[in-house]
């Protein structure tokens, strides 16, 4: 055996060396999967990783003020890539590292791919306890790092240099996986990250990981085409696969040729063109009448590319057709078995192919597409109707949610995550494009919009981005404004101040709470004011546009819906990020359409109003499927 060439590297600089040079390749498009590294310096890792990003500039280095943000944005730029790019995150060890934590769960959660690479403490331990040092007295082999094990689909400590060897194929085997992926964290103790090391030179050789395109079973496939025969009430669910899949266009030509129409999940609005006669659209909790009566009587239901999420399903109440089947087409096995599904494991794209083949000539009863059809046409109506309400003295969240739907025209993307907006977008937002409708739902995680829109606007910077955010939200994370306007990029922030927490407060009411502990107000007395109290209760002295401005933001404070709509003119002609600023009414909200969501009321209590709730709870919870 001839002499190996080797690189003198420091670990660091060798995962940095390694990273840039790995690229994916689906349908023969191949492109580098890292467009660069998040990170935060701290002890931790500014001699290790910062050294290397600083020595290797062609891996592009981007600052961020909360490394929990940087993950969303690390996270939102691989959804908007369909998880064929993403970047890595590195933090410091201790708070930094932690602060991560509720970022790779809401990527591990939503099935997104982002790399971690926190500090750690010194894997040589002789001058521990250093600085941010968790500290255990029953083993030295603990650190704060542990915390991300839950949340990551890979996790590795590397206390040796040689160790990425092995570590990083694996966590690129993990990443690229459709059927895998999520937060990979490797964990990097500070002395190991400035170690040298020989490595072999063809270790840093370009890589190519091809994401395949698996088929399933043969006979599992046959079987679904009989079951989707038989039927006389079938749907299809739509879920972020059909999209991540790129399967849109086959979806379409599967739907036109069946007659089977189409609800959608949170991840997968926008699978469908919204105005297709066969998409009933948003289908679950905050889902549309149309999607939801057509579920509650479907004898079949064709689950593609969805994890069945509790909203999905109404918290197992969507489906009552004492028969229902469950044909399940996911990458993942995982999520292929829910619902006691005839599983068929593979991608969504190649599935729908082959299964459109083996349905030649077959439809469904014409009355029934008929029915579905207009459900559909009575739904459009229905948007029509909450886009046209004028409220006075403040808007609602319904109209404002149109204009924004109807200005921000077709090459816009919307990116949202918690609050009353999902629901309200979820129902009325017209998706007229595959990434149009940008939601993060899997953890429906509060401070994830305005960081998701940079990384949005990072992936997409041709495409008009518009962040929707509550009051509480913003509150939450408004940070990566300032890195939205140090690296350009551009976000139209719409900022809906309903002072606290519009959909928790709802909630509490329908829990017979009245609204308790979600509004921001003064205490009286010691005690908190709720919803009865109304306008006795004293406000908050906030000013959230002056906040956004102090960031650096360009601000437009609106009163009216006809000063929104001029705002958000305005906005589009900005070449920085802007802030449109809006009050909106706590109560008027976008109605229920037949669904439900299980949220468990107090067994006893002494609240009449809890009791009441209580009972109907009990109503509804017989409903559920097991
Ligand atoms: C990090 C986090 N904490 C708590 C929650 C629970 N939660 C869901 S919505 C919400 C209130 C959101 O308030 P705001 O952004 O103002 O939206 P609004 O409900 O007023 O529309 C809370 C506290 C959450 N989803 N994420
Ligand atoms: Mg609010």
């Amino acid at each position: 055996m001839g002499e190996q060439t080797t690189r003198r590297l420091t670990m660091a600089q060798a995962v940095v060396a390694f990273l840039r040079k790995q690229y994916v390749e689906r349908d023969g498009v191949e492109q580098p999967f890292f467009a660069g590294c998040f990170g935060i310096f701290g002890h931790g890792n500014i001699a290790g990783i910062g050294q290397a990003l600083q020595q290797m500039p062609e891996f592009r280095y981007y600052q961020a003020r909360n490394e929990q943000a940087m993950v969303h944005a690390a996270t939102a730029y691989a959804k908007t890539k369909n998880r064929l790019q993403t970047l890595a995150c590195t933090s410091s060890i201790g708070p930094g590292a932690t602060n991560m934590v509720t970022g790779a769960a809401t990527a591990t959660i939503n099935r997104l791919p982002v790399l971690l690479l926190p500090g750690d403490i010194f894997a040589r331990r002789n001058v521990a306890p250093v600085l941010q040092q968790l500290e255990a007295d029953f083993t030295q082999d603990i650190s704060v790092n542990d915390c991300f094990k839950p949340v990551s689909c890979y996790w590795d400590r590397v206390v040796r240099p040689e160790q990425i060897l092995t570590s990083l194929p694996e966590a690129m085997r993990v990443l690229t996986s459709p059927s895998q992926t999520g937060a990979v964290t490797l964990a990097l103790p500070q002395d190991v990250q400035a170690e040298a090391y020989p490595y072999p030179a063809d270790f840093f050789n370009k890589r190519v990981s091809r994401i395949a395109r698996n088929r399933p079973d043969r006979q599992a496939i046959e079987s679904a085409a009989e079951w989707i025969r038989q039927s006389k009430r079938p749907l299809l669910v739509a879920g972020g696969g059909v999209i991540y899949s790129e399967a849109v266009e086959t979806l379409r030509r599967f739907v036109e040729q069946t007659g089977i129409p189409v609800g959608e999940t949170m991840a997968g609005k926008g699978s469908l063109l919204y105005s297709h006669p066969l998409n009933l659209g948003a289908i679950g909790v905050t889902g549309t009448l149309a999607a939801n009566r057509i579920a509650r009587d479907a004898d079949l239901v064709i689950g593609v590319g969805t994890r069945y999420s509790d909203f999905t399903t109404a918290s197992k109440t969507a489906f009552q057709h004492p028969d229902v089947r469950f044909i399940n087409i996911n990458v993942a096995e995982f999520d292929a078995a829910k619902q006691h599904a005839l599983p068929l494991v593979g991608d969504a794209r190649v599935t729908l192919e082959e299964l459109s083949q083996l349905l030649a000539g077959y439809s469904v009863d014409p009355d029934y597409r008929g029915a579905a059809e207009r459900l559909h046409d009575e739904w459009e109506q229905e948007v029509e109707r909450v886009y046209s309400i004028r409220n006075t003295p403040l808007p609602s969240q319904g109209e404002l949610v149109g204009a924004v739907n109807e200005l921000s025209g077709d090459r816009a993307i919307m990116v949202c995550a918690a609050g009353s907006l999902p629901g309200d977008l979820h129902k009325l937002w017209r998706a007229r494009n595959p990434k149009n409708y940008h939601l993060e739902y899997g953890y429906s995680c509060m401070g994830y919009e305005i960081a998701g829109g940079l990384g949005v606007k990072m992936a997409a910077p041709d495409k008009d981005v518009y962040v929707m955010v509550g009051d509480g939200s913003y509150l939450m994370m408004n940070s990566e404004i300032v890195t939205s306007i140090q690296e350009g990029c551009k976000l139209i922030i719409v900022l809906l101040d309903n002072q606290g927490y519009k959909s928790i407060g709802s909630l509490s009411r329908s829990l017979g709470q009245d609204g308790f502990g979600t509004r921001y107000v003064y205490p009286q007395n010691g005690v908190w004011p709720t919803d009865t109290a109304g306008a006795e209760a004293q406000t908050l002295p906030v000013n959230l546009a002056e906040n956004a401005r102090s960031l650096g933001a360009h601000v437009i404070e609106c009163e009216s819906y006809e000063d929104f709509t001029s705002a958000i003119e305005a906005a589009q002609k900005s070449d920085r990020t802007t802030v449109i600023y809006i009050q909106n009414d706590r109560y008027v909200g976008v109605p229920g359409y037949e669904s439900w969501w299980d949220v468990p009321v107090a067994e006893v209590s002494e609240m009449p109003a809890v009791q009441a709730a209580r009972r109907e709870w009990e109503v509804m919870r017989a409903k559920e499927a097991i």
